[in-house]
């Protein structure tokens, strides 16, 4: 069986374009996988977080995933910080990276753009990723488009490692899909739709309620003209709009094009909205129900010592290959 690592950072509410970039994935894969799916804590505080906030939010992501269709028999769903070889390997793989190729990173630049402190962690944060994945010998690393870039350092660094050290650690393949792998900002069809944006219009949370979802699709900006037509060059916002939809329903972008052939703007988005609301809405249900049942906590707490097991395997081998001396 092929092994699978991934992972969301408890930053904010997860959004449509985190499920539909990753956690779809997650769901699909789980059977004839290996799965190992983390809550991102040890992430998450690469730009502040409040405490509480903080708390709330990984319990939250946790039981999304379940809500999402994770099934905790077949994955091990837990939180990063739960399982301290994640820090550990994390230092070890900062020293073999060099600093132009972070300097390199577009998401630390990005998220750095135009602030006066910018915090350490933001920018070593790709070699901890590579000890998230590396740890696990994952084969396959499913992702939205925004984090190719630190998948192919991850690559690089597990290279150099083995090269360096002797072969330790499995080179992982990204798992990218082919639409909607780049969910953009309603507001913006040229940004990303991220969780941390200060403008609530921007993204659809998974925890929206229906008539907020209902509000933000009619709001959602569109191209200039009125034809629904998948164009990304030209229209890049009425585009995103129908990956969305396509990947909401399960069909094409050209069978959802042929859909609305000769229906404006308006009527789109009104069925855009029925079409979001109806993914998400079971997904609440759920999420409602695992959060009152209080189960989340045995399923965090068996996922970590599932991942802790084979965490510590593969970091003992590697603190060997650098040369640790053994603690006896
Ligand atoms: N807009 C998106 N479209 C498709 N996939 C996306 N992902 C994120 N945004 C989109 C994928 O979701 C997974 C988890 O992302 P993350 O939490 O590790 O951080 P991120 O990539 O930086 O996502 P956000 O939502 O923008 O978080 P913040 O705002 O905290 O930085 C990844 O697989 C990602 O590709």
């Amino acid at each position: 069986k092929k092994r699978v690592l991934s992972g969301i950072q408890s930053s904010g509410m997860l959004t449509l374009g985190n499920y539909i970039g990753a956690m779809k994935n997650f769901v699909a894969l789980q059977h004839e996988c290996d799965c190992y799916f983390m809550v991102a804590d040890l992430h998450a505080i690469t730009v502040h977080q409040d405490p509480a906030a903080l708390r709330e939010q990984s319990e939250a992501v946790a039981a999304l995933y379940v809500a999402a269709g994770l099934d905790p028999k077949q994955a091990a769903i837990f939180m990063q910080s739960h399982v301290p070889a994640h820090a550990e390997l994390g230092w070890m793989m900062t020293t073999l990276t060099y600093m132009g190729e972070l300097e390199r990173m577009t998401q630390f630049k990005d998220k750095s753009e135009g602030k006066d402190a910018v915090g350490a962690g933001l920018f070593v944060y790709p070699p901890l990723m590579a000890a998230d994945i590396l740890l696990y010998n994952a084969h396959l690393v499913p992702v939205g488009d925004d984090q190719k870039q630190h998948l192919e350092l991850t690559r690089d660094l597990a290279g150099r490692f083995n090269q360096r050290y002797g072969e330790t650690f499995v080179v992982p393949e990204p798992f990218i899909p082919k639409v909607g792998a780049r969910i953009m900002s309603l507001e913006d069809g040229t940004k990303k739709m991220s969780k941390s944006s200060p403008s609530a219009g921007s993204y659809i949370s998974l925890l929206d309620a229906p008539e907020i979802i209902r509000k933000k699709i009619s709001r959602a900006k569109t191209d200039l003209g009125r034809e629904v037509i998948y164009d990304v060059q030209n229209k890049p916002e009425i585009s995103n709009l129908l990956s969305i939809y396509a990947q909401c329903t399960g069909q094409t972008v050209e069978q959802v094009q042929a859909q609305y052939d000769g229906q404006g703007y308006g009527a789109f988005k009104k069925d855009l909205a029925e079409v979001v609301v109806q993914t998400i809405e079971p997904l609440q249900r759920k999420y409602h129900e695992i959060r009152t049942s209080g189960e989340i906590r045995d399923i965090l707490r068996s996922g970590a010592e599932r991942a802790n097991a084979a965490a510590e395997a593969t970091l003992s081998a590697a603190k060997e290959a650098m040369g640790f001396l053994p603690r006896g």
